[in-house]
């Protein structure tokens, strides 16, 4: 990166240029595995600079914890109970598309830390609520990057956890349970506190939904998930939330990049369905796992508080009772003893 303490605008001018140019080598060499053949739409990517003419991101609204800074827009901080936003305000014309994050999660928490973010592609948007910052019931996909396990009975996998889940709008996100009732697939990937440049790269091309992460810094993607027969129409958007509660974490998106990516339909058989009227649908969800009714005691933590206290004051009387007691008893025996003599 350039350092230039020069007053002259024109070495600033080429200083920002060329800062820019490596900064977009970086890139590249890290998403050309990645971004196939598809053609890059600036409409629905978010890139430094941000910030537009003003205060705005063009194509972009961002809402409650979210901060825009110069090299990354946070959605929420390392502070507790936090929500943030940021949606992308063109709805998304292609049927096959690929988006490929540059997303950091970092905090001072050692070993716990949360909750999570998400990555969107829904209908409704700038929606606040209890999905990792984002409404429940929404309809599209939702790839969430789960870093608590608030699980509930059995599931097999570490945290952070990345999954996903599509969502035609009855569906309950069990976020008491990582939504591990309701995902399609998953997979667990070290990328909280990384030194290195975290990725993550949602495709849906033929609909078949692929995530795949690149956490290394050695341009090493690995597939998360592949899951096929899946059905999302055009005209949804793209955004990413997330949400911090009794733990936190600093969720930040560095870059969002998007690609439209050809399919079969210019052979000349195909004959292309209205993308737009296709109703969300995953014919390859998991089959759910049995809810586990949480174990819970009788009594509050505050009752058994209350409880311990008075029975510790009822042993320390009762010892102190015994003592005194058995004083008085000894000492009686011997007034008696006295008396006999
Ligand atoms: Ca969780």
């Amino acid at each position: 990166m350039c350092t230039i303490y020069s007053s002259s605008a024109f070495l600033l001018v080429v200083c920002s240029l060329l800062s820019l140019v490596f900064c977009a080598q970086d890139a590249g060499q890290m998403i050309d595995s990645i971004e196939q053949d598809g053609y890059y739409r600036r409409e629905y990517s978010l890139t430094q600079p941000y910030h537009g003419t003003g205060m705005d991101v063009p194509n972009w609204e961002f809402g409650g914890s979210t901060v825009v800074s110069t090299n990354y827009v946070r959605l929420t901080p390392d502070r507790q109970s936090k929500n943030g936003m940021l949606w992308n305000t063109v709805p998304v014309v292609m049927h096959n598309w690929e988006i490929l994050i540059h997303f950091a999660v970092h905090g001072q928490g050692k070993t716990l830390f949360g909750d999570g973010s998400a990555i969107w592609y829904t209908k409704e948007r700038g929606e606040k609520g209890p999905v990792l910052g984002n409404r429940d019931y929404f309809t599209g996909l939702g790839v969430f990057l789960d870093t608590y396990s608030n699980h509930n009975g059995e599931h097999v996998h570490d945290h952070p956890y990345i999954s996903a889940m599509v969502n035609n709008g009855s569906v309950h996100y069990d976020h008491d349970r990582d939504g591990t009732h309701s995902q399609m697939a998953g997979c667990s990937v070290k990328f909280r506190n990384s030194q290195q440049d975290t990725f993550v790269a949602i495709s849906y091309i033929n609909r078949q939904v692929m995530v795949m992460t690149n956490i290394d810094g050695n341009d090493d993607w690995k597939t998360c998930f592949v899951v096929n027969d899946v059905d999302l129409p055009t005209g949804y958007y793209f955004g990413a939330t997330a949400a911090t509660g009794d733990l936190a974490d600093n969720h930040d998106i560095i870059s969002v990049r998007v690609y439209d990516v050809d399919d079969n339909s210019d052979e000349p058989d195909f004959e292309a369905p209205d993308w737009s009227t296709i109703k969300p649908k995953a014919k390859n969800a998991e089959s759910p796992r049995d809810h586990v009714k949480d174990v819970q005691g009788w009594l509050s933590p505050k009752a058994y508080q209350i409880i311990s206290i008075v029975l510790i004051i009822v042993l320390v009387l009762g010892v102190i009772t015994a003592v005194v007691g058995g004083f008085a008893f000894v000492k009686h025996q011997e007034k008696n003893k006295k008396r006999f003599f």
